[in-house]
Formats: C-alpha cells, structure tokens, sequence
C-alpha cells in the first residue's frame, strides 16, 4: 500500500508518526508545504520540512511544536549580545537552537552549490535513517505573504515576530504561478493508494501546496481515495492561527467550513468526535464524514485516527 500525505507542520507531524506507526509496510511519501521557508540571517530555514523529519526521527521537542529537544541556545545569547547593544532587534526575533542551525547550515551549504531543495532533503532524511519519501512540494521559491492593517508580512513575521497576533485581511503565495512540483510529487499523488490531507492549517499550510500547479487537480482527480482530517474541534485550532484565519478570509470557523475548502478534493473528510452533531452539514457538501478522536497527545488516539483514516479510503 502506498500512503501520501500532504502535510503542514505540528499537525501534519503528528499525522505521519501514526501513519508510520501503525503501517509500517505501506510506501509512505509526505509533500511537505514549503511556503514558510524563509532566510534568516543568510540561513535557508525550512520549518515544515524540519518539523516533519525531527518529529518522525523522535527527535523533535513535542512540547514546544518546533525544533529540537535537548536544544540549548548559546548562539541566540551571543547574537543578543550585538542585537541589544546595536538595537539591532529585527536580526534576532527568529530563534534558532544551537543543534538546530546545524541543519540549516548543511541546507544552506548544498543549495549555495545548485542542489535543489528535494536533493537537500533526502540526503537530511537518510541521515536520520527514515523510512519514508519526503518531497518539498516544489524545488522553486514559493513564500506565503499575509495582507494585514502593518502591510504585508512574510510569514515568519506574521507567525513568530507578530505571534498571528493581526488581522489577516489576504493570503497569496509568492512564485506559486511559475513553481514546479518537485521530482516525484505528481506520481506520489496519482500512484497512491491513500491521499491523506493532515490535520494542517487549510490556509497556509495546505493552501500554498496546492497552489503550485499541477497539484490542485492531481489531488482532486484521485477524490475518492482522498481523505481529508480536520485540524479544527469543536471550533477551535488545537495550535496556531488555522481558527483565527478562516473566520479572517470569510470561512466558517469549523469542521463546516474546512469541508468547504476540501469539498472538489477530498472524498472524505475526518472529524472529531465532539463534532458528530455537523456530519449532516459535512455531507451535504458532498463528502462522506467520520467522527472519531482526533487530538494525538491523547493515549491510543494517533493509532485509532490513522486506522480509521486509511480505513475511510479503501
Ligand atoms: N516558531 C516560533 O514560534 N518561534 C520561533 O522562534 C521559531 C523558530 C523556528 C526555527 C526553525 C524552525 O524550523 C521553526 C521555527 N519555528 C518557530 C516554528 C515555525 O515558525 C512554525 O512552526 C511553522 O512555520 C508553522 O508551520
């Protein structure tokens, strides 16, 4: 069985460490938003991309969402040290830990020399020894800008300097229009037994992946294998801005509205159990719905979710 999951960061993580667990003889590939990416202080940072295999790894800080556990923040101090004297403080909103800016110094490194992002990646992942096919969605610069009352923001700025703190009045994803999907992401779509959607932000996470072409209709040509899982309960984003941004751009603030987003991609969509009252609404938009839990820092919940995902497919 081949499983391809589409996949933001915590959430997505999160998703993919079940999927791996409970199948562990399925052809995993993960197409991993690359929209966040930014670079900060000349380092090419990659946070979903990174969330995804530190988590996988079992290397991940849990707890925090990003980056490393055990990280410790010596280079962050000694940068304080000028930025504070200086006042020079829009050099150092950006956390890197020490363990972690190894990994953006090899990325930085490699595509300084011409390697594309997904060359990059693979060698990263047989580093850590995963069992798993982790594309970047493209190998070309794509960046989400969000539109707010401060002007447009990069997203590291509207999500860590500006902690989503602002209203968002529009998204557009820079360099989507001219992107290519990466060696290997169309096939991994068409050729897969199950296409999962992870409980990521529909907007800025899973919204820039299917905005470089190609994607969009990739996805929906494989509907009925498609199974979507909300990363909004009883309303609410478990982390992050996904419930703030869809009231912002118009949409309804629940597993409602993520059905409307998904409703030409995916067969199915996956709620959370304290959601059961919506499966009608879900299913008149033309999606089957299942309601089970959801939240995977529960005991037994990621297992039981990725079951009945991959169940809800075949
Ligand atoms: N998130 C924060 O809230 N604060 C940070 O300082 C921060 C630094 C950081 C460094 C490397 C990395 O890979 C991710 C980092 N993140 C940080 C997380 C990141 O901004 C977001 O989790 C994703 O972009 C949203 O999916």
């Amino acid at each position: 069985m081949r499983i391809t999951t589409l996949c933001g960061g915590v959430g997505a993580a999160r998703m993919l460490r079940a999927l791996l667990t409970e199948f562990p003889d399925a052809e995993h590939v993960a197409i991993v938003n690359t929209a966040d990416d930014d670079v900060i202080g000349g380092l090419s940072i990659s946070p979903d991309i990174d969330t995804v295999m530190y988590t996988l790894a079992g290397a991940n800080d849990d707890e925090r969402g990003w980056g490393l556990a055990g990280e410790s923040w010596q280079a962050m101090e000694w940068l304080r040290r000028y930025t504070n004297s200086s006042g020079r403080h829009d050099l150092s909103w950006f956390n890197l830990g020490d363990r972690d800016l190894g990994t953006h110094l090899y990325r930085t490194s490699r595509l300084a020399e011409g390697a594309p992002l997904s060359e990059v990646t693979a060698e990263m992942v047989a580093a850590w020894g995963l069992p798993l096919l982790l594309l970047p969605v493209t190998d070309d610069p794509i960046a989400t800008v969000l539109r707010t009352d401060r002007g447009d923001l990069a997203f590291q700025e509207y999500f860590v300097r500006e902690q989503h703190a602002v209203e968002v009045t529009g998204v557009r994803v820079e360099g989507a229009d001219s992107a290519d999907p990466a060696p290997g992401v169309l096939n991994a779509i068409e050729t897969a037994d199950v296409v999962v959607v992870a409980p990521s932000n529909p907007i800025v996470s899973i919204g820039p992946l299917l905005a470089v072409p190609g994607i969009r209709s990739a996805v929906a040509a494989r509907r009925s294998a498609v199974v979507a899982v909300s990363p909004i309960i009883g309303g609410k984003a478990l982390k992050g801005p996904a419930d703030r941004l869809l009231s912002e751009l118009g949409h309804e603030t629940s597993a409602v509205g993520v059905a409307s987003i998904y409703a030409d991609l995916a067969g199915t969509l996956v709620i959370d159990e304290i959601d059961t009252p919506l499966i009608h609404q879900v299913e008149a938009l033309g999606l089957r719905c299942v309601a089970t839990p959801t939240i995977m820092s529960q005991p037994g919940v990621s297992a039981s979710l990725a079951r009945a995902v991959i169940e809800a497919a075949l």
